[in-house]
């Protein structure tokens, strides 16, 4: 039952949870929940019947078919569920509804407990171009550029003469690089506008474009921050996140190589003057870019736990989760910044069905065979087991793996002695990438941004694609002809009805 006291703050007793999403996130919130005493609902959809989270749950109720547009994006279902089992709150965990405002909005109205900010600091920080203003008034530093759409491309070339070449166009109600633009020359720019404008439209139903200066090869890297309802916002330290493709990121590790005591003080206490001047509450994460010169600039802000969120848990012995619970029943952080100690070094590895020999297309299927790594310093966070069919109809990530040391060596070291532990037959999987990246020079020694692994991956095609000598091309083949090799796993399930879309609704973070 929720009573709002005059300053629209929540003390709610919890008892029940509903989780609306599916896959490793939802396990991890039940566990959660499990620790402290709470019952939880999940939710699936027709293909997730048997999927973990649903067997996890104390009660289950069924959304619909598989479309995520039908069932893990309908929040109507998902509210009535939580109505029927007498659920009190609601976790949407990341991806589907978790950064909805309507959503948020229509749980507060059912007298359910969103776990997450309100929709007030969802709207404020989730449009690109009023965060660029809410950092305005924090003061924090940003990309030079605008804080507004631009009315026409007659004002994109006045900006962009004004804070000179290369600029970068962006959709303002996007995010993840869709309607992004980079532009080098005043007679790229019009054509750039019209590219940025339709695919913002197309993609977030606003054509809304806003402009800033490049940042050359930036590294990546947000700063995780909580605050309760009673004022109180800390930060917990930064991830670095630069190890992405197509915006997509792959590896993520806390701490970051680059960032000193200084930095991070600064950096985190520009991300707690941000929320709390958006009247920000529960956990958030606000994502910098970092020039070579390490000068940082505001990017953006996720209303949302993030899918990286176990490396900030690692380093810093906290459980996220436990705490967005707890703030959203009302309870002060009980902790204060010079609480926060970081200790170790954790690397995360996104564990993908993805093809990466076919352009890293999903590969979802049956999984025949599953082995997955422990031992000292080593969390997998897994949202399937052998004989699950992972379905086409939503993100393809199967698991995080995590390594935590006491340094970033011994943290690579761990994390490629898992990644040898770890089996999955049926499916492809990029488990094989991780391997590429965790032994390269250029990981090892942190000389990364957020252009490494497209460059990493270029070069490494580059290099298996020049023609074996033939001596070895003749031993290749006497070795195959003998040998008696016969496959005896299922097809995968064909990708044929898999989209973009089901990958940008099932998972953006
Ligand atoms: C930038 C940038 C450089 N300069 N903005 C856009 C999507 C968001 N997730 C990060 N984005 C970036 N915005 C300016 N002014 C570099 C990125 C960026 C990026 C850009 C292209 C390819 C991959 C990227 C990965 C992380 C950040």
């Amino acid at each position: 039952m929720l009573r709002g006291d005059r300053a629209g703050k929540i003390a709610s007793v919890m008892k029940k949870v509903l989780i609306a999403n599916r896959g490793e996130i939802a396990l991890r919130i039940i566990r959660a929940c499990r620790e402290m005493g709470l019952a939880t609902v999940a939710v699936y959809s027709d293909v997730d019947r048997m999927a973990p989270h649903v067997l996890a749950a104390d009660e289950a109720v069924r959304l619909g078919p598989a479309p995520a547009a039908e069932s893990y994006l309908r929040g109507d279902r998902i509210i009535a569920a939580a109505r029927i089992l007498e659920a009190d709150a609601i976790h949407p965990g990341y991806g589907f509804l978790s950064e909805n405002a309507a959503f948020a909005d229509a749980c507060l109205a059912a007298e359910l407990n969103f776990i997450g900010p309100p929709g007030s600091a969802m709207r404020a920080l989730g449009s690109k171009t009023l965060a660029r203003q809410a950092a305005d008034k924090a003061q924090m530093p940003r990309v030079p550029g605008t804080v507004t759409g631009l009315a026409s491309v007659e004002e994109a070339l006045h900006v962009a003469e004004e804070i000179g070449y290369p600029v970068m166009l962006k959709a303002a109600a996007g995010g993840g690089g869709k309607g992004m633009r980079a532009v080098t020359s005043a007679t790229d720019l019009p054509s750039a506008f019209a590219a940025a404008s339709s695919e913002a439209e197309r993609s977030f139903g606003s054509s809304e474009v806003y402009l800033e200066k490049l940042i050359e090869q930036p590294r990546h890297i947000e700063i995780q921050i909580i605050a309760d309802q009673h004022g109180n916002c800390i930060y917990l330290g930064e991830r670095e996140c630069s190890v992405q493709r197509r915006h997509q990121k792959v590896i993520e590790e806390a701490p970051s190589a680059i960032v000193d005591e200084d930095l991070r003080r600064r950096m985190g206490e520009a991300a707690v003057r941000l929320a709390l001047s958006a009247g920000y509450v529960n956990a958030g994460t606000v994502e910098f870019l970092v020039d070579a010169q390490r000068n940082f600039y505001f990017l953006e802000m996720n209303t949302r736990l993030q899918v990286e969120h176990p490396v900030t848990e690692m380093v810093t012995g906290l459980d996220l989760v436990h705490l967005q619970m707890s703030v959203a029943m009302g309870q002060p952080l009980g902790l204060t910044q010079s609480d926060v100690a970081l200790r170790g070094h954790a690397i995360e590895c996104r564990i993908y069905a993805e093809d990466p020999d076919n352009n890293f297309f999903p590969s979802p299927g049956l999984i025949t065979r599953l082995l997955e790594p422990s031992g000292p310093g080593i969390r997998l966070d897994s949202g399937v087991y052998a004989g699950f069919t992972v379905p086409l109809d939503y993100d393809p990530m199967l698991a995080k793996l995590v390594a935590y040391a006491p340094t970033r060596a011994a943290a690579i070291d761990r994390m490629l002695r898992a990644l040898d532990e770890y089996t999955i037959g049926g499916i492809r999987t990029n488990i094989a990438l991780f391997r590429r990246i965790l032994l390269d020079e250029g990981f090892r020694t942190a000389a990364i941004d957020t252009g490494y692994l497209e460059r990493l991956l270029v070069q490494q095609q580059a290099s298996e694609s020049v023609s074996p000598p033939p001596e070895i091309v003749a031993l290749a083949a006497a070795i195959l002809s003998s040998a008696s090799v016969t496959a005896s796993v299922p097809a995968a399930t064909p990708a044929t009805r898999w989209t973009s879309t089901a990958r940008r609704e099932g998972l953006r973070a």
